[in-house]
């Protein structure tokens, strides 16, 4: 069989680096799409470097940019690639807030940008195309749980850009017979997600006040409820997808929802740690001090100007088409997330005092 060639946009990211590990190990040559930055931006696939020099190398990493057309036509013409996953995004939906305008040019714009490479190129017959949408495009829908039936109704720029990708992945495939796939994912996390999302900001946080680093835990929303899985199933999901004769759209999702509240709770019981939610009218902090009990504080600059409350997501489709349904549950989950963040804390805190 011969070799395919895949190329990740986003692979320096959680998705990216999980998905980069599950094709090497399928036998692709996987090339990345790295953006220039002015410190060391490639940490979660360092482990995949191979040094240039060598012969038959199946992992490289280019230079490029979402917001750039003219680098990723010359990027998609280099490579040729068989499948194309496009998981690059300003993935952030708060920050999305503070940079509408950059969020859309990068996560809509530049889905647009990756479709017309492969139409300019003449590649809609050979190369394969995947785009990252996400259970955001969900947003207010009433329906729970929501699949891809759900009709969408998007809540931050983010949501609504991802929107305007979603629907052009449809229209591309549609008009000009790309195979072209959607995988609508739900929230889906691991020891290497982002640190400002709110499942790593907890479980950072439970090593660090464990470790006697940090004092209480600043969150905004206790109450949204969200459908966590994890990052190393919805890449297999992903794969799936793509594998599929006729190009569709999935929705990824556990089938299971929790609050925040719940997320925090489950994380400090992993460490055995008591925990007190401020607002309750009581001296908490005397009562912290006193018992040992973690104080848990909502901040209102971490609420969102719009919310979305709740989402669940139906994955049956994925499950009769693609047979694929997750393996991590949630508590597996959260254990793996707490459990790698107590070692990473204690071996950052353990560097920082040698080189104080
Ligand atoms: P991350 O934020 O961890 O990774 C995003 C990646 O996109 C990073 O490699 C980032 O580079 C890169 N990127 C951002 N902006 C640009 C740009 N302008 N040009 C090129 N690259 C850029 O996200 P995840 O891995 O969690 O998610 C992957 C994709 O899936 C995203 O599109 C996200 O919106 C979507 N998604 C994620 C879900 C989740 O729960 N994780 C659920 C549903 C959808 P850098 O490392 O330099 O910042
Ligand atoms: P989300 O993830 O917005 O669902 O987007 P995030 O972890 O940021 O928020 C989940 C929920 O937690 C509430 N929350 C907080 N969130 C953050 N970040 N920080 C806090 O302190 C905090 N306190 C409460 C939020 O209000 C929200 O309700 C993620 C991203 O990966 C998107 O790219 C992806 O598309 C969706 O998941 C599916």
């Amino acid at each position: 069989m011969t070799q395919k060639t895949a190329l990740i946009t986003g692979v320096t990211g959680q998705d990216g680096a999980y998905l980069a590990d599950l094709l090497l190990n399928k036998g692709y040559a996987v090339h990345g799409v790295k953006r220039r930055s002015s410190s060391f931006n490639t940490g979660r696939v360092d482990h995949l470097y191979q040094d240039p020099h060598e012969a038959d190398i199946r992992f490289r990493l280019h230079y490029g940019d979402m917001t750039d057309a003219t680098n990723l036509i010359r990027l998609v013409q280099q490579v040729q690639p068989d499948e194309i996953y496009n998981l690059a995004a300003q993935s952030h939906v708060q920050v999305s807030f503070e940079t509408p305008e950059y969020t859309a040019n990068a996560d809509a714009l530049g889905t647009l940008r990756l479709l017309e490479a492969i139409r300019i190129l003449g590649l809609e017959r050979t190369t394969r195309f995947y785009q990252a949408s996400t259970s955001e495009l969900f947003g207010a829908a009433q329906e729970v749980p929501q699949r891809e039936t759900t009709p969408f109704a998007p809540r931050s720029p983010y949501g609504a850009a991802k929107l305007y990708a979603y629907w052009i992945t449809v229209n591309y495939r549609e008009a000009y017979g790309l195979h072209a796939s959607n995988g609508i994912l739900f929230n889906h996390e691991s020891p290497i997600r982002g640190e400002t999302f709110v499942t790593r900001k907890i479980t950072r946080a439970v090593a660090a006040i464990t470790l006697g680093l940090q004092a209480r835990l600043y969150l905004g929303n206790l109450d949204a409820r969200r459908d966590w899985g994890h990052a190393r199933d919805y890449v297999e999901g992903m794969w799936r997808i793509v594998q599929q004769d006729t190009p569709d759209d999935y929705v990824l999702a556990t089938g299971e929802s929790h609050t925040v509240r719940a997320f925090v709770d489950l994380a400090f019981r992993h460490v055995d740690r008591p925990l007190v939610w401020r607002g309750h009218g009581v001296d908490e902090v005397g009562l912290c001090a006193r018992t040992g009990a973690v104080l848990v504080e909502v901040d209102p600059r971490y609420f969102r100007p719009t919310e979305v409350d709740c989402l669940l997501g139906d994955s049956s489709k994925a499950r009769d088409r693609l047979g694929w349904t997750h393996r991590t549950g949630f508590e597996a989950l959260v254990a793996e997330m707490v459990e790698s963040d107590l070692v990473a804390v204690r071996s950052e805190s353990e560097r920082h005092d040698r080189e104080a």
